[in-house]
């Protein structure tokens, strides 16, 4: 093995103003130090030369950086795994991770070529809430909406359930980075787990940087360490299962679980910490978001880019396909570049999508893909009928019989309670390369420099209150539209129901208090670092309402999937000035003449009733709307005044509206 260089954690050991010293980085015990025993480089590389065998050590000999390591060894010492595969990123040593996760039958082959099954346990479908923990310090200061664990009751289970919890298995370790390396708000990151369909999934999910690891763990000052353990797979070990997050040495531990959103921690495990790390340590430089990003042509073939935030199952990633410059459909890494512009890297390098109602009609791009030949796919928890997969709303006939995430299906099959058994989860998915997809923008994905954002989006699954469209006339009113986000319960997690609040779409992942969250939104985009005309224009997306709510006497939701092409459009040339707008209480929303234009272009009526319909204010829904954010973050410390200033000033000129045309205010009154 080579001399072993010694990391400078820069970042760690200065700490910018303004920092809440409530998050203190390398605080307390490193729990997996403490129980895999090893503190030193000496002992770290005594366990590797003794677990790995000659081809593995080869491997691993080429990682110099000393803290990695003794990570590893430390993995090593505590799960106990018969064996230890380093996976560099080869197309051999992917294609060991596949031939392994076949073996172990957590995939099985279908029939199209590179597509494969995943089933994860019937409990065991979508992100674990409850039990999922941060790990903290005696005193900091948590997310009101999230669950902690003290460091010495986190260091209790995991010294009962993780020690040779990897006894008969092969350990697998992967290095990645969040985003092409190099970029500004890249940070690298190690997944080590039993499971060959998750590292197979991160393999097309994140860019192996196994060459480049030591030299961006250098750069960025820290990288996030991730181990997962499924166990036995079984269902009674799923009450056991914990998704553990250590917000102070920025590790995971995950156990008796195999859906991705739970033991991939690549994904939303390091977003969090790099949630309070663009919080915390880069303050008005840089955030971490969970949105999409996304690039419309405009007039004379400009691209405009958007960066999009929506809560998981509310449409982010057909909003992004809708792009004609698609970069990534669900997490963002975004910073302020030297020449005023936003900036946006997608951490990811794949898709992990929700497959229900994707089809021809709304997601003709993806279906390309699932359909046609050519693309890698991993479905996980849809119905597999000789060998082909079927989900609920795909548009296709249902076959008559199958296999699914509760094991055989046939019409007419009902659960323990008598409702109908779906043909597939609702949260069942397909993991594939982002670059599959055709309007894919893969170069322009991978360049360091990221892309230069001018729109930034907010959505929900609101039925009744917000238009489909308004923009925010300053970016403190544009924060707020992100503080105010509702949303529907979705099937993204276990347990979910009702209509909640959903911050920034970025609720279930933010660690600490929400005020500071918000601080750093109102220091991002009031920047005075934004160069003339660079900050981004800030506005509000719903997909959602309904015929019901709008006095019409159809049922179900006003417009349909292709309707977002019409929206972005809009935006995209409001962006640019292109079009004017009308001045609201709430901001400015479209003109009809406009959208009907618009609307032409995709071979759209658009009747002015609807019009009416989708933008007309529901003046007492919003004061609603505003009362109940009110009286939330008014239980929340810290949040700052900015925030009810902009409500209480909306609130009043609501209600001067509301005297003079009425509860429900027409846009044409408005514009008047
Ligand atoms: C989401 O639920 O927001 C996802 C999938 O993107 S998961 O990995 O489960 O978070
Ligand atoms: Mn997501």
């Amino acid at each position: 093995m080579r001399e072993i260089s010694t990391l400078t954690i820069a970042s760690y050991t200065t700490k910018p103003e303004g920092v809440n010293p409530m998050l203190e980085l390398r605080k307390g015990d490193d729990i997996l130090s403490t129980v895999g025993g090893i503190t030193s480089i000496t002992e770290a590389q005594a366990i590797l030369k003794d677990k790995l065998d000659a081809e593995n050590f080869s491997k691993i000999s080429k990682i110099t950086n000393t803290e990695a390591l003794i990570k590893i060894a430390n993995a090593i010492n505590m799960c106990a795994p018969d064996h230890v595969f380093i996976n560099t990123g080869t197309p051999e040593d992917q294609q060991w991770i596949r031939d392994y996760s076949l073996s172990q039958e957590e995939e099985a082959p279908l029939t199209k070529a590179g597509h494969t099954i995943h089933f994860d346990l019937p409990q065991d479908q979508a992100r674990l809430v409850n039990q999922t923990y941060y790990i903290i310090n005696e005193g900091e200061e948590m997310s009101s909406l999230a669950k902690s664990l003290l460091r010495p009751e986190a260091l209790t289970y995991i010294k009962e359930y993780m020690p040779n919890v990897m006894q008969g298995k092969t350990m697998i370790v992967g290095f990645y980075s969040r985003g092409p390396v190099g970029a500004a708000a890249a940070l690298p990151a190690i997944e080590i787990s039993s499971s060959g369909y998750v590292l197979h999934s991160a393999e097309i999910l994140y860019r192996n940087c196994f060459a480049a690891f030591d030299a961006e763990a250098a750069r960025t000052g820290l990288f996030f360490t991730n181990v997962h353990a499924e166990g036995d797979n079984t269902s009674a070990d799923v009450p056991n299962a914990r998704i553990l997050m250590d917000r102070s040495w920025g590790t995971t531990f995950s156990t008796f679980c195999t859906y991705a959103g739970n033991t991939l921690l690549l994904k939303k495990g390091n977003h969090r910490f790099s949630v309070d790390y663009a919080t915390y340590y880069k303050l008005e430089e840089q955030l971490s978001e969970h949105m999409f990003i996304t690039g419309m042509t405009g007039p004379g073939d400009r691209i405009t880019f958007f960066a999009g935030a929506a809560p998981s199952g509310c449409g982010k990633t057909t909003t992004a396909m809708v792009g004609s410059h698609f970069i990534g459909d669900d997490l963002a890494q975004i910073w302020l570049a030297e020449d005023g512009t936003m900036r946006a890297i997608n951490p990811e390098k794949g898709i992990f999508g929700i497959v229900e109602d994707v089809n021809q009609e709304g997601d003709p791009n993806l279906m390309d893909c699932l359909r046609g030949d050519g693309t890698e796919v991993i479905w996980s928890n849809v119905l597999v009928n000789d060998g082909v997969p079927y989900w609920a709303g795909n548009g296709e006939e249902t076959p008559q019989s199958g296999v699914n995430f509760q094991g055989e299906w046939f019409p007419g099959k009902t659960d323990a309670e008598g409702n109908p058994a779906p043909i597939s989860h609702k949260n069942s998915r397909c993991t594939l390369l982002a670059s599959a997809i055709k309007n894919h923008a893969t170069d322009l994905a991978e360049d360091p420099a990221g892309v230069p954002v001018k729109v930034v989006t907010y959505s929900g699954r609101d039925a009744d209150t917000m238009p489909p469209v308004w923009v925010a006339k300053n970016s403190n009113e544009g924060v707020v539209i992100g503080a105010s986000i509702v949303s529907r319960a979705t099937a993204t997690e276990v347990g979910a129901t009702g209509v909640r609040r959903q911050p920034w779409a970025n609720a279930p992942f933010i660690p600490g208090a929400l005020a500071d969250y918000m601080k750093a939104q109102f220091a991002f985009y009031n920047s005075a670092k934004f160069s003339d005309n660079n900050a981004p224009i800030m506005a509000g997306l719903n997909y959602f309402l309904t015929h019901e709510n709008r006095g019409s006497n159809e049922a179900g939701i006003l417009g349909e999937k292709k309707d977002v092409r019409v929206w972005l459009g809009w935006l995209e040339l409001f962006a640019h000035g292109d079009v004017e707008a009308i001045d609201t209480p709430i901001g400015y929303l479209p003109k009809y003449g406009d959208l009907k234009i618009l609307f032409a272009g995709i071979d759209k009526e658009y009747p002015r009733e609807l019009y009416d319909m989708q933008f007309a204010l529901y003046i007492d829904n919003i004061l609603g709307r505003i009362q109940l954010q009110k009286d939330a973050y008014s239980k929340e410390p810290g949040i700052p005044q900015t925030l009810f200033d902009v409500y209480n000033q909306q609130e009043k000129d609501l209600l001067s509206l509301k005297e003079q045309f009425g509860a429900i205010a027409l846009p044409q009154m408005l514009a008047a």
